[in-house]
């Protein structure tokens, strides 16, 4: 089976969603520059566009804070059809963004569009060397504690409504958040999207740190959410030995820092094992307590280089009891939810990324389901932003630019 009408449709969607200096997500839902969204995008690129790859990357990196964070969404133009805007994160930057981070994986993926072409890349990757330097520097600083990879925000790890933040989320004061129009529901199904009560609790999260002025100290200490997420842990990890490696490349003097955010960020992540479930689990550090969550984010492992046999089984159970890799959280919880975005689906993004540390880290007939299954899933339901594990139904965004860059990139 040729599936070269596919290739086409994904470069399409990504030519679509291009905004001459960054991707969008998705138009309607998502009309903004998203950061992990983008390193995607810039990957996907690097398959026919390499110059328009870096393009992406710096535009993010144009808009790092002085303190080095790189947000989370950066609204390059005024769209009143979104919510939260930049009137409610209300951070005084230029141009306006949100004040929170993402899953770091630009180091990854800036390296990914090196490697397809050195000679064009150099000097681009050279220019955006300090300003991945210094994320990397901002997370080590003002994400970690206890050697573990924290989130203010469930928005900042990327997987929104999963269940890992609901025993923080139960301490969110919604009394203040007032009312207000959502507008991803007008796009997408309620049921394929976050509950109202989560959304009011996302908006308390957000005005509490709104109003500590973005400050990361009073932040990390005053605010009912702080999580040890296992996901946001093993990309960084990732990413820094990525980082390394370009440092090596480019012949830089940072190698030793590096190197001791791996050994650290390596020895702590034993902390995330919960041996009453036998898997990497994230932690509430208010409550000093894990979430009992297997979700995709624990399938991470590999990816970030650790050689772990212990958690093989698991996946061989739950990829056993569903059509298509890899669901965002264990079927075998009883409020699995195959339709509702982090709390059941598959993205294909996740798949890219737990298929890629399979594969490096020599597990090659998991690492050949996980890709097939993502190559079915797209190929059977299309190019959607996240499909039903359990039938392949696509679900919320469609002509989505993370399915079609991991097309090119991963599944074809
Ligand atoms: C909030 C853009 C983003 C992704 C996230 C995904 C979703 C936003 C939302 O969409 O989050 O940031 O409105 O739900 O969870 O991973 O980056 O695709």
């Amino acid at each position: 089976m040729t599936y070269e009408h596919l290739d086409e449709e994904a470069r399409q969607i990504l030519r679509d969603n291009d905004r001459g200096i960054y991707t969008v997500p998705t138009s309607g839902l998502y009309p903004y520059q998203w950061n992990w969204d983008s390193a995607f995008a810039a990957w996907g690129f690097s398959t026919f566009d390499n110059n328009r790859a870096w393009v992406e990357l710096e535009t993010l990196f144009a808009s790092q804070w002085e303190d080095g964070m790189v947000p989370h969404i950066i609204f390059h133009r005024q769209v009143p059809e979104y919510f939260p805007g930049p009137d409610v994160w209300g951070v005084d930057h230029t141009p306006p963004t949100s004040g929170i981070s993402q899953p770091p994986i630009a180091a990854t993926m800036a390296r990914a569009v090196y490697e397809s072409d050195k000679a064009a890349g150099r000097a681009r990757l050279e220019g955006l060397f300090e300003g991945l330097l210094n994320w990397h520097r901002w997370f080590m600083q003002a994400r970690i504690t206890d050697g573990l990879c924290c989130v203010t925000h469930p928005w900042e790890s990327g997987r929104d409504n999963a269940p890992d933040w609901d025993s923080s989320m139960a301490n969110v004061d919604t009394s203040m958040v007032g009312e207000y129009k959502r507008r991803d529901t007008s796009h997408v199904n309620n049921d394929m999207r976050p509950t109202k009560q989560q959304y009011d609790q996302y908006l308390a999260l957000l005005y509490f740190s709104r109003d500590c002025g973005w400050d990361i100290d009073t932040i990390n200490e005053k605010s009912p959410l702080r999580v040890a997420d296992p996901g946001m842990h093993f990309m960084l990890l990732r990413a820094h030995r990525d980082l390394l490696w370009v440092a090596g490349e480019l012949g830089k003097p940072d190698g030793a820092e590096i190197q001791g955010w791996i050994d650290s960020m390596v020895e702590s992540a034993e902390k995330f094992w919960n041996e009453d479930g036998g898997y990497y689990d994230s932690i509430n550090m208010r409550a000093g307590e894990f979430t009992h969550t297997l979700s995709c984010a624990s399938f991470y492992c590999w990816y970030a280089g650790i050689d772990e046999t212990r958690m093989v089984p698991h996946l061989e159970r739950i990829l056993g009891s569903v059509k298509y890799p890899v669901p965002s959280v264990d079927p075998a919880r009883p409020d699995f939810d195959h339709i509702r975005y982090w709390r059941g689906p598959l993205w294909c993004m996740a798949n890219s990324q737990i298929g890629a540390g399979l594969a490096e880290m020599g597990y090659a007939e998991l690492a050949e389901k996980v890709r097939l299954g993502t190559r079915a899933v797209i190929a059977d339901q299309g190019f959607a932003e996240y499909h039903s594990p359990v039938d392949g139904t696509p679900a919320g965004g469609q002509h989505f630019t993370w399915t079609a860059a991991v097309w090119l990139t991963f599944a074809s």
